[in-house]
């Protein structure tokens, strides 16, 4: 699909220049670019399935499935079952998600029995027709070689924030770990899905730099989800102040702007935007969200209603 001039040597300083925008005009130049390029593939829908929870190695201050913290609620489970897979993604299937993404807390992929399964899961999403896409932390060639195979479409290794404040957020590993394996996957023909987390603390200037690590990738990342921090008790980051709902949409048009041809996902932090702050959101270029009860750990917005929204509001769902 054509985009807009696609650039690839954004600076942090043009991105802040951008996101300090007057909030109109920000959101009118995000919505000339959906105009003329994205928006015409509507809003795709997709759908988020915890297969394996909890018990995780690293220390990201944001989650509640990391070993490091005990946040309340959380019940580490062995990876599901495969029949549980199924007939997950097909019930997606009928409420009109495209798209089926499988979370696997860990550091990284180890070869054996639970990859094994993963890889036949990757496999009947696929025969189902949807697009298949993992998180499952670090890999190595032979891992993504095999998930390709297997007919994986998509794997999802946010960046989370920017370099600079990276370390601030997570101290097993480093933002140089999570672009090694991203250009792994890439190599192997997937796409990425890597995106950002908002609401941690960081500045302007960081949500900045964040964009700008992923606006100078080239070929930009097919998917792009925009979280905002849902705050889990138990985590170190369970007190952090809720992002102002336009910091959102700013974040979502600077997205659009940057990364003209990726799927910007209003992501996670969507269950508590007004629908007149979603509506500026799609506005300002958001063309993909996270439909269905549950996002990883925690409730997603509500999904008949916001069946009943999109309609409203005149959203496009690609069939
Ligand atoms: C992404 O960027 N957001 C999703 C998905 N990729 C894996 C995860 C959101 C998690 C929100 C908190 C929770 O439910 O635990
Ligand atoms: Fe582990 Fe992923 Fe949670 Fe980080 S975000 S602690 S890698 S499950």
């Amino acid at each position: 699909m054509t985009s807009p001039n696609p650039r690839y040597d954004w600076t942090t300083a043009e991105i802040e220049a951008l996101l300090a925008l007057p909030l109109l005009d920000l959101v009118s130049r995000a919505h000339e670019i959906s105009k003329s390029g994205t928006d015409k593939r509507g809003v795709q829908l997709a759908a988020l399935m915890n297969i394996k929870t909890g018990g995780c190695a690293e220390d990201c201050s944001y989650c509640s499935q990391s070993a490091h913290h005990e946040a309340l609620d959380i019940t580490r489970t062995p990876l599901s079952r495969l029949d549980e897979v199924v007939s997950a993604a097909k019930e997606a299937k009928k409420l009109g998600t495209i798209r089926f993404c499988m979370g696997v807390a860990g550091r990284e992929v180890t070869d054996g029995p639970e990859f094994d399964a993963v890889l036949d899961m990757v496999r009947a999403v696929r025969a189902l027709d949807m697009e298949p896409c993992l998180t499952m932390g670090m890999l190595k060639p032979h891992h993504a070689q095999a998930l390709k195979l297997a007919g994986l479409q998509s794997y999802n290794h946010n960046i989370d924030t920017s370099p600079e404040y990276y370390g601030q957020i997570i101290t097993t590993r480093t933002l140089e770990d999570r672009l090694r394996t991203l250009s792994i996957v890439r190599d192997q023909g997937i796409d990425l899905c890597t995106g950002v987390i908002i609401g941690l603390g960081e500045s302007l200037t960081d949500r900045a730099s964040a964009l700008r690590v992923l606006a100078n990738m080239n070929p930009h990342p097919e998917s792009v989800p925009i979280n905002a921090l849902v705050a889990i008790e138990g985590t170190p980051l369970e007190r952090q102040e809720e992002v102002p709902a336009l910091d959102f949409v700013r974040m979502i048009a600077a997205a659009r702007i940057v990364l003209p041809a990726s799927r910007v996902r209003l992501a996670a932090g969507r269950k508590r935007l007004s629908p007149e702050a979603q509506a500026l959101c799609f506005l300002a270029g958001a063309n993909s969200i996270f439909y269905g009860e549950r996002l990883l750990t925690t409730d997603n917005a509500e999904p008949d209603r916001d069946r009943a929204f999109l309609e409203e509001i005149g959203v496009r769902i690609p069939a």
